[in-house]
């Protein structure tokens, strides 16, 4: 144990301590918002306790499966959404759920209603779980006037009307990056103290970077714009060094290190999915709003990612998004192909 090291982290800013420094500069302030985030972080630990663990307590396997003392089976992802629906509904702020997992909106039960609609992949990259990678649970939050009647239009709203967004990300350490619309910041969780301690505050996405993120076996169904970006990255004319390809699969992964290296992650539109894979609400809207609030961009092929109006829960969208020099790159590729 390095103690000295040790020595020095005698004030830590814990998530929780983070958020109630961030309430005091609102003496309206209720404390609402602070208990709605202590329950994701609570069923974040929980589903990063279950990941590690995953391999040890054959947890992973077909849910409806038996383990030896004959108890029923759940998969991870099955798993983590049980966790996040039941801690959300108990912080008595929530009024609408949308999970990636159920097919509709959970309305929570009136006598415990609250103010906030959680939208949330709660284990996204879930195929990547059998062997070891990196997954994550993402999640956006939009406030209405109050909760008493709550409707589905709540959340069929536009990302930049959230009021928080972020993930946590399990991978060789666990990892939460929060915004609440004032920048974003990265807590990392101490196994031996039970809490997320902020290690990367403030994170800004290099204005360009040296990485694209994509899927290139989907490239023959490329479109135009998408085709030639990629093109630009391996050769590029203007004499600039080609970008390295990094693609995990993992969309909490590949964001996370694009945020933290720079470069442009892409899921873009193609013959066979014409609206792309990832979806708009808890996947593209939060995403979108952490790049922005790091100085980066996203785009969804027509428009910034954050104007998008979803008309269904599960919506696709086409998504672009990353350094803020690398995004308007695709953009002016996409405008010249509109031009024609
Ligand atoms: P899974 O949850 O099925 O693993 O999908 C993960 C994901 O939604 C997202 O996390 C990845 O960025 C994307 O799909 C990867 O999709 P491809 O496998 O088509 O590249």
């Amino acid at each position: 144990m390095d103690h000295a090291a040790d020595a020095h982290r005698t004030d830590l800013m814990t998530i929780t301590r983070y958020v109630l420094n961030e309430q005091s500069k609102h003496p309206e302030s209720r404390g609402d918002f602070t208990i709605l985030l202590s329950h994701i972080v609570l069923g974040c630990k929980f589903v990063c306790t279950a990941v590690n663990k995953a391999g040890l307590a054959k947890l992973i396997g077909l849910a409806g499966e038996t383990n030896v003392q004959g108890e029923e089976q759940k998969k991870l992802d099955v798993l983590s959404n049980e966790v996040f629906v039941k801690a959300l509904v108990s912080s008595g702020r929530t009024c609408i759920l949308v999970s990636e997992e159920d097919e509709e909106a959970t309305f929570v039960d009136p006598a415990l209603r609250g103010k906030y609609c959680v939208v949330f992949d709660p284990l996204d990259g879930s195929s990547n779980i059998d062997c070891g990678v990196s997954i994550g649970t993402i999640f956006g939050i939009y406030a209405i006037n109050d909760g008493v009647d709550p409707k589905i239009e709540d959340v069929l709203q536009p990302g930049k009307n959230m009021v928080a967004a972020g993930y946590c990300m399990y991978g060789s350490s666990c990892t939460l990056v929060l915004s609440t619309g004032k920048g974003v910041n990265g807590f990392t969780l101490d196994p031996s103290l039970g809490e997320f301690i902020l290690t990367h505050p403030d994170i800004k996405i290099p204005k360009k970077g040296k990485i694209y993120s994509v899927n290139e076996g989907n490239a023959k169904n490329w479109d135009g714009p998408t085709a030639k970006y990629v093109e630009k990255c391996k050769f590029p004319q203007d004499g600039s060094p080609a970008k390295s390809l990094r693609y995990i699969g993992s969309m909490v992964a590949d964001v996370h290190r694009t945020l933290l290296y720079g470069g442009i992650f892409l899921y873009p539109a193609d013959k066979k999915s014409p609206n792309g894979k990832l979806r708009v609400l808890y996947e593209v809207f939060p995403m979108s709003y952490l790049m922005e609030q790091a100085g980066g961009q996203a785009f969804t092929g027509k428009q910034r990612a954050l104007d998008l109006v979803p008309t269904k829960i599960h919506e696709r969208s086409p998504i672009f998004l990353g350094s803020y020099d690398d995004v308007e790159e695709i953009k002016a590729l996409y405008a010249a192909e509109g031009q024609k």
